[in-house]
């Protein structure tokens, strides 16, 4: 979470720092993979059932975008494999994967032609979107159990508050009673910081009329940004602020590639990528830039975040053809989906030719 408040001084030395870095080095280091926030938290400080139960994740599957404006890794393997990706990351029998995989293909190639096509390919993102929302709106359902324990329908922001301190470690009643006498909390700066931007959060998914409550639709948009327009602009306009330096609330392709890699804590693991700023600027100039005119609006930002717009599916599509397809026919066949199993599942294939190998 400390990353939502970086400072812009901070940002400018690790751009300053970026650009001698790739000056001074000329290879990459392949292994130092930018730190995915997300991805961090859950290796290094796994963090509660409840608190997990009643935050806005970091990380949203099905979107372009992380929370922190740091391109989404997984976006691609998300949008292939719907609610089926942690089968695919648990199970780690090469055999059953490709049959798997094989079944999956089967499915996309919707007019049966042994042969993928950028259209097959955009109808199957969009059916693997809808399964990420209703999988959130499923989880919702839990979470918001959690913090409506009484069942009434509604929570009120200081309810949600008492909730997310004792998440932290607080003493519940403590909180719940200096909230009730309008006491000042008291809590550390880190913790404070994260209540502001929660309190914000919390106004903007309250529809109209501001009660200050949330029923469960509203918590949903409140947890899940992607699943109301005004949410999702209200993410932009968050992501942007973050990385605009001059405050013209627009985004050049320097304050694009400017943000730090992420929450990083040794030495080893801030190493440059430059895999990384290339990828950051391609997908800045190419995808996010929809007027190519060098300059990301807000409202292009939107757009490219839009987990629901058919034309970014079928960019997608066709992107996720173009990385496999090696008789360049435009379209994928099943052989070229196992060679490329990885990019597509996440998991290698390759493994499967040496375990039947070694079987015998
Ligand atoms: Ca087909
Ligand atoms: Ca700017
Ligand atoms: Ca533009
Ligand atoms: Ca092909």
């Amino acid at each position: 979470m400390a990353n939502y408040w970086r400072t812009a001084w901070c940002r400018h030395l690790l751009a300053v720092s970026m650009a001698l870095f790739c000056l001074l080095h000329n290879t990459t280091d392949v292994h130092a993979r930018p730190a995915n926030m997300s991805s961090l938290k859950d290796k290094n400080n796994p963090t509660s059932k409840e608190e997990n139960e009643i935050l806005p994740p970091d990380h949203l599957n099905g979107m372009k975008l992380e929370m922190d404006g740091h391109i989404n890794k997984d976006f691609h393997q998300e949008v292939f494999l719907g609610k089926e990706m942690e089968e695919f990351e648990e199970d780690s029998e090469p055999r059953r994967n490709r049959n798997k995989l094989i079944d999956i293909f089967s499915k996309v190639d919707f007019n049966k032609d042994k042969s993928v096509s950028a259209k097959e390919m955009q109808r199957w993102i969009v059916e693997k979107t809808e399964e990420h929302f209703q999988e959130a709106v499923r989880e919702n359902k839990m979470s918001f159990h959690a913090v409506d324990p009484d069942g009434d329908g509604h929570v009120t922001w200081d309810e949600y508050r008492v909730k997310f301190l004792a998440s932290k470690g607080f003493n519940k009643k403590e909180m719940a009673d200096k909230m009730k006498n309008s006491e000042e909390l008291k809590v550390d700066e880190e913790t404070q910081e994260v209540l502001e931007s929660l309190k914000d959060r919390w106004f903007q998914a309250d529809n109209p009329p501001a009660d200050q409550l949330l029923n469960e639709e509203e918590f949903l948009s409140f947890l899940h940004p992607e699943h109301s327009k005004g949410m999702l602009k209200y993410m932009v306009k968050e992501i942007v602020r973050d990385l605009d330096q001059d405050s013209d609330k627009k985004l050049t392709l320097s304050e694009f590639i400017s943000l730090p890699m992420g929450t990083v804590e040794n030495q080893q693991a801030q190493d440059i990528d430059d895999d990384w700023v290339r990828e950051r600027k391609k997908e800045f100039e190419e995808v996010i830039d929809g007027n190519h005119d060098g300059i990301v609006t807000m409202e292009e930002l939107q757009e490219y975040m839009d987990p629901m717009n058919e034309y970014n599916a079928l960019n997608e599509a066709k992107q996720m053809i173009a990385v496999a397809d090696e008789n360049q026919n435009h379209n994928l066949e099943l052989e070229e989906i196992l060679k490329y199993s990885e990019y597509f599942t996440g998991s290698k294939l390759m493994d499967y030719a040496r375990n039947v190998h070694e079987e015998f």
